[in-house]
């Protein structure tokens, strides 16, 4: 059986040092290993950004893809060939501004993929510009007098999509979040987690130390109930959105997969794409 050192690989990451993806890293190893899978089963697909090179650091499948499409992609792997377990990963930059549509749809359509966003409220790769997680002052590059947008509240969103999964960590609870990543490849649909991973190097407001102030652990919060969508919306606008842990998950509805007309008893992958010349012949005659 693997452990979560088969799923490291000689590639060293170039993240600073003290970047939150670090230990995003090491949380979907172990989580891959914990819920018994092999690197050959599973497929990491990211995004562009420096969140997105992860799936260039893991042992297994991957797919570097391009800026915004992790989910496409990812997806496509997961239709092609439902036997590999599949995460899409990337930055917030990544999933909630430029692939935000992909973002949304990816959720109500509810398709057996675990989401991964690496939030640090900025553009990290491109030297720390605002994303649409910043908060309203954020000053940088591309914001000199302070942000005039508000953030965007992206647990509220996945809630009103028709999320089934929907959960927040932060980077230094390795232990929260390795077992939240195996809740969400264990569930049978979308699963949303957004992690806050501080950059260090841009991002001088929401450090290390200002998730500890800020962060509530649901654990904490008297008979918090996973199951119960308004207690969920609830608790995330009296928080702001800055809570830790399940915040909803209906393991009731049926997946994309499940769903899906036509969806053959044998994966695209292990199917025999190869066309005889006579039914290539009658398909063409039928457009003639
Ligand atoms: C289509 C396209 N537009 C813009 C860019 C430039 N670009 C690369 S990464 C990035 C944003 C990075 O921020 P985020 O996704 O939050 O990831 P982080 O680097 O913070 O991990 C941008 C705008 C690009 N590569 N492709
Ligand atoms: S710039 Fe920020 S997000 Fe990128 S590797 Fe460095 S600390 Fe991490």
């Amino acid at each position: 059986m693997a452990t979560f050192k088969d799923f490291r690989n000689s590639v060293k990451p170039n993240w600073c040092p003290g970047c939150g993806d670090f230990s995003v890293q090491a949380a979907i190893q172990r989580a891959s290993a914990n819920v018994g899978l092999e690197p050959h089963e599973l497929a990491v697909i990211s995004g562009i950004g420096c969140s997105g090179r992860i799936s260039g650091y893991i042992n297994s499948y991957g797919f570097h893809g391009i800026h915004g499409r992790a989910l496409p992609i990812a997806q496509g792997v997961k239709m092609a060939n439902r036997d590999l377990t599949v995460i899409a990963s990337g930055g917030d930059g990544d999933g909630f501004a430029i692939g935000m549509g992909h973002t949304v749809h990816a959720i109500r359509r509810n398709i057996d993929v675990t989401y991964i966003v690496m939030d640090n409220q900025i553009y990290g790769l491109t030297k720390g510009q605002t994303s649409p997680r910043s908060d309203v002052g954020f000053k940088t590059k591309s914001t000199p007098e302070g942000s005039i947008e508000s953030s965007l509240s992206v647990m509220e969103l996945a809630l009103t999509s028709g999320a089934t999964f929907v959960a927040q960590s932060f980077s230094t609870d390795l232990k929260e979040l390795t077992s939240l990543i195996e809740q969400g490849i264990q569930h049978k649909g979308f699963s949303l987690i957004n992690v806050f991973s501080p950059c260090v190097t841009y991002n001088k407001v929401n450090t290390y130390d200002w998730f500890k102030e800020n962060l509530t652990s649901l654990k904490t919060i008297e008979n918090y109930d996973p199951a119960n969508r308004m207690q969920a919306m609830q608790t995330l606008m009296e928080h702001n959105g800055l809570v830790t842990g399940l915040i909803y998950q209906n393991a009731n509805q049926p997946s994309y997969q499940q769903l899906v007309h036509g969806y053959s008893d044998q994966p695209l992958a292990d199917s025999d794409l190869m066309m005889s010349e006579d039914k290539f012949k009658e398909l063409v005659a039928e457009f003639m």
